[in-house]
């Protein structure tokens, strides 16, 4: 098992898409749970390349490759998260988005999958997006949360532009604003006013039931 689990982490840190695929797949086969391949393998893949990176011990066409591996083992695994996971029970909206000027997309789908999977609608708009339309879709369907995903410290100030356009329009109280990403601490969370935040996707579930209490 943790032959494997190395297996999959070496496919990411080499940028072995097809390989990384083929491993998700055998681990579906081999009923392991989708949640210990991503976190106990394919992740650790992620985060030696990311270490790397920081160090200036690999550069970015090796971040874009690990980054693509990740996402096609990501995408084997969803359906079949989402499968173990679902729930009939509505228990509320959710706008989830990466803010703008970042396009780091993996963790923020793992989130969109894992709440979809627990039972909430998720409207998942992406990456890269502005202030306004986040707002704008909540508003259009009514959510119960806005979830913000920022992988950069220079964009994590996005998730304060929305609590501070909310505050401006008056809808503050409407909306409870959910906040992760690797840069994001407590600290950030308590400073902007944010309502909920978690470290992964699976505390990300647990915060967003609390907010709409059940
Ligand atoms: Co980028 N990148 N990257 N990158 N990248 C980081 C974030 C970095 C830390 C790497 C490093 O230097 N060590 C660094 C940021 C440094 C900083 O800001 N201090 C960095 C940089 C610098 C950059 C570029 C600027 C590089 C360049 O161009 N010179 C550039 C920025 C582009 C942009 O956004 N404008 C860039 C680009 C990229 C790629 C496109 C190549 C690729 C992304 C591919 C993609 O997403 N399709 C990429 C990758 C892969 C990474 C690392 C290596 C991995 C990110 C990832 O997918 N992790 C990353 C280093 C790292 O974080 N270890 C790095 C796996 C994922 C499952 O975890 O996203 O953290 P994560 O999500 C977790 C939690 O954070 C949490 O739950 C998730 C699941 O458990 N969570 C939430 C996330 N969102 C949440 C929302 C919630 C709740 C929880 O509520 C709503």
């Amino acid at each position: 098992m943790d032959n494997n689990y190395q297996e999959m982490a070496q496919s990411i840190l080499e940028g072995d898409t097809e390989k990384a695929i083929d491993l998700a797949r055998r681990s579906i086969e081999a009923k392991i749970h989708p949640l210990d391949a991503i976190s106990k393998g394919f992740v650790n893949g992620i985060n030696s390349i990311g270490e790397q990176f920081g160090r200036g011990e690999a550069f970015l066409p090796e971040l874009v490759m690990a980054g693509e591996a990740m996402k096609a083992a990501v995408n084997v695994l969803e359906p079949e998260l989402a499968r173990l996971g679902s729930q009939r029970e509505i228990l509320g909206r959710v706008v989830l988005a990466t803010v703008e000027g970042d396009i780091h997309e993996i963790g923020k789908s793992l989130v969109g999958t894992m709440l979809n999977a627990a039972g909430f609608e998720v409207h998942d708009l992406g990456v890269d997006i502005p202030s306004d339309v986040i707002i704008k879709k909540a508003i259009s369907v009514n959510a119960d949360i806005i979830g913000m995903s920022a992988l950069l410290t220079t964009t994590m100030v996005r998730q304060q532009e929305v609590i501070q356009e909310l505050d401006q329009e008056g809808l503050r109280p409407r909306f409870k604003v959910l906040i992760g990403g690797a840069p994001i601490t407590r600290e950030w969370f308590t400073k902007i006013n944010a309502d909920g935040y978690s470290e992964d996707a699976i505390s990300a579930v647990k915060v967003a039931r609390q907010l709409v209490g059940k």
